[in-house]
């Protein structure tokens, strides 16, 4: 039986290469996001090549909404096997003295509550059938920390603290649980971060060759695929020329 997968915030960047990849390899796709025009264009190109997608156009900051639309799935589409938490977002770049907290608010909602909102309403559908992954899209912004990326650092700190603590209370369950660490990778994250300041965003990525969005989706395709004795609890995954979050060899 084709097997299902959930990707959170596939309008864009690692969601969307995921979806992509696992649509080209049999999967059935559950796409999600805010913008519906391209769910809606993410819909046709899949369905195109022949792939099954089902497209849902929420917010995950949104409890209820999130509770209502994961709660009312039709059957066919009930049994997710894989789960994806991919939305989210930095913010702004501030010293902690300085920052908007508006945009913290969005961070802390999106990255840490959004995800999970929507593990709330998944996971128990994985624990009735005593299978399931799920792969949380932290960062290596979550094992450490840089200037001005206090609260974003924060938020995906909270993920892989959330991501291991899953795993412990999902083990009985038969449910892999794995944190993905991407380092630099250029997808719209910058632009989102700059709130649309293309320039700046392309200086996040001057001289060197960042990871890309099918860099990540690889990945997330490789542990999903390894055999059921197998799990991948964390993985790191940087640009060859970055060590950690602020070390990197740019040839400038
Ligand atoms: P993009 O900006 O390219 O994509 C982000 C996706 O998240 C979009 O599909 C967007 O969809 C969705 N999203 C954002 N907010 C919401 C929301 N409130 N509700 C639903 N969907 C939302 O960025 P990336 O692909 O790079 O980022 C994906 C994840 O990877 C994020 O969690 C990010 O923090 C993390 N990450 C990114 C790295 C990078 O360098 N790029 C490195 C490490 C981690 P829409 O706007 O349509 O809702
Ligand atoms: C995104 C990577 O280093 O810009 O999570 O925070 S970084």
């Amino acid at each position: 039986m084709e097997k299902i997968i959930m990707i959170t915030g596939a309008t864009a960047g690692f969601g969307r290469a995921t979806a992509i990849k696992f649509a080209e390899n049999g999967y059935k796709v559950i796409i999600t996001g805010r913008r519906k025009e391209r769910l809606d264009d993410l819909e046709k190109e899949l369905s195109a090549k022949g792939a099954k997608v089902l497209s849902l156009n929420f917010d995950v900051r949104k409890r209820y909404e999130v509770e209502d639309i994961i709660g009312s799935l039709p059957d066919e589409w009930k049994n997710i096997d894989i789960l994806v938490n991919n939305a989210g977002l930095a913010v702004g770049m501030d010293h902690i003295d300085k920052g908007n907290i508006d945009d913290w608010e969005r961070m802390i909602d999106t990255n840490v509550k959004g995800l999970l909102y929507v593990t709330r309403a998944v996971a128990p559908l994985m624990v009735s059938r005593n299978s399931g992954h799920i792969f949380n899209i932290s960062s290596i912004a979550g094992k450490e920390v840089y200037e001005n990326g206090n609260v974003y650092c924060a938020s995906k700190h909270a993920v892989h603290a959330l991501s291991r603590a899953m795993r412990i209370d999902m083990l009985k369950d038969n449910i892999k649980v794995t944190n993905i660490a991407p380092g630099f990778a250029e997808t719209e994250f910058s632009l989102v971060r700059f709130k649309g300041d293309k320039e700046r965003a392309k200086n996040v990525y001057k001289g060197m060759d960042p990871l890309k969005a099918e860099d990540v989706a690889d990945v997330i395709f490789y542990c999903a695929n390894l055999p059921a004795h197998v799990c991948i609890n964390e993985l790191e995954i940087t640009p060859a020329i970055q060590a950690t979050v602020g070390y990197t060899n740019r040839k400038i």
